[in-house]
């Protein structure tokens, strides 16, 4: 994990991505994030992704996600415009708009996960492949847009290489050099000491994160982290990197104050919030 190639980012790293903002800055400058998952079974984790993206400083977050998901969506979490989409065409107005999508959070690999998938690769829009979007990408491999961002775990990555998990942790750096080199694209290889790498740019450890951490729906956050940050304009590679450190940063603070057992992906909210504003 702790390579001598790759290069350590702490959280005292985040003011490098995350200026205060203009005085006169509006909604539609911060960036709107489309999040795309929620089906029967996972609903909550695009309420998660949704949540994350908002409290990472997004401008406007769209949802879609199942029908019967909507009503608790807006209870949670009134800030965020979910809808229902059937089928893909539903789809295609809000990623017309969408600054980035996060594609991916309890999308499932039925027939309903599957036509969002389908309708939301096409786009020619900054995109976010996470948990079912990218078994859907292990079950047909292609080259992605340079600009997308993969954010396995190493059970996903051992799918997306066709290898196990065992040979992933192995040699992490290797994994994620290999899903750079297949996909084309930005990847974050999450787990304990997270990697950020791209085709062109070097690989980076995460310094932050602990076990508290290994929760379901801690995932989901960090997709809305990552996509929240691509909205507001920073290139892939660095909305990768700085989304996985001020994820990481915003566990390590939660399990500060609570302790790491029993840490919840709700926890990280206020912290996400806190540390996006490090100048302040
Ligand atoms: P093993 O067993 O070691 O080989 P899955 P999922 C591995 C949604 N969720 N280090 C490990 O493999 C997601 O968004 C919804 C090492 C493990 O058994 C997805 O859409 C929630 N290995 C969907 O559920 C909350 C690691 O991967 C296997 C590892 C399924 O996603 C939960 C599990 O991965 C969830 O987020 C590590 N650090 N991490 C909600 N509240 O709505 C993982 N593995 O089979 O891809 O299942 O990640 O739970
Ligand atoms: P997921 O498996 O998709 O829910 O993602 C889990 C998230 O929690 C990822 O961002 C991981 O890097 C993080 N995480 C899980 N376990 C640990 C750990 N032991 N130390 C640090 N981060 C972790
Ligand atoms: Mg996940």
């Amino acid at each position: 994990d702790r390579s001598p190639r790759a290069r350590l980012l702490h959280a005292g790293d985040l003011g490098r991505w995350l200026a205060p903002r203009a005085r006169n800055s509006h909604k539609g400058r911060n960036g709107r994030v489309l999040c795309i998952g929620g089906d029967y079974g996972s609903g909550g984790a695009i309420v998660l992704c949704a949540h994350s993206a908002l409290r990472s400083g997004a401008g406007l977050v769209e949802a879609i996600t199942q029908a019967e998901h909507v009503a608790p969506l807006l209870a949670r979490l009134p800030e965020a415009m979910p809808r229902a989409a059937g089928n893909a065409a539903d789809v295609q107005d809000a990623l017309a708009r969408a600054d980035a999508v996060a594609l991916g959070p309890g999308l499932g690999q039925g027939e309903w996960g599957r036509a969002m998938y389908a309708a939301a690769i096409e786009a020619a829009r900054p995109l976010l492949l996470d948990a079912d979007a990218l078994n859907l990408l292990a079950q047909q491999p292609r080259r992605l847009r340079g600009d997308s961002v993969l954010t396995p775990h190493p059970g996903e990555a051992a799918r997306l290489l066709g290898t196990d998990t065992a040979q992933v942790q192995a040699d992490r750096y290797a994994a994620v050099r290999a899903l750079c080199d297949r996909y084309g694209c930005v990847v974050v290889l999450k787990g304990a000491g997270t990697l950020v790498a791209s085709p062109q740019d070097p690989v980076v450890v995460i310094a932050a994160g602990n076990p508290g951490m290994a929760v379901g729906g801690m995932g989901d956050v960090l997709s809305g982290t990552i996509a929240a940050l691509r909205a507001q304009g920073l290139e892939a590679y660095d909305a990768a990197a700085c989304g996985a450190l001020l994820h990481s940063a915003a566990g390590d603070a939660a399990a500060q104050e609570g302790g790491e057992r029993g840490l919840l992906p709700s926890d990280l909210m206020p912290w996400l919030r806190r540390l996006a504003n490090p100048q302040e």
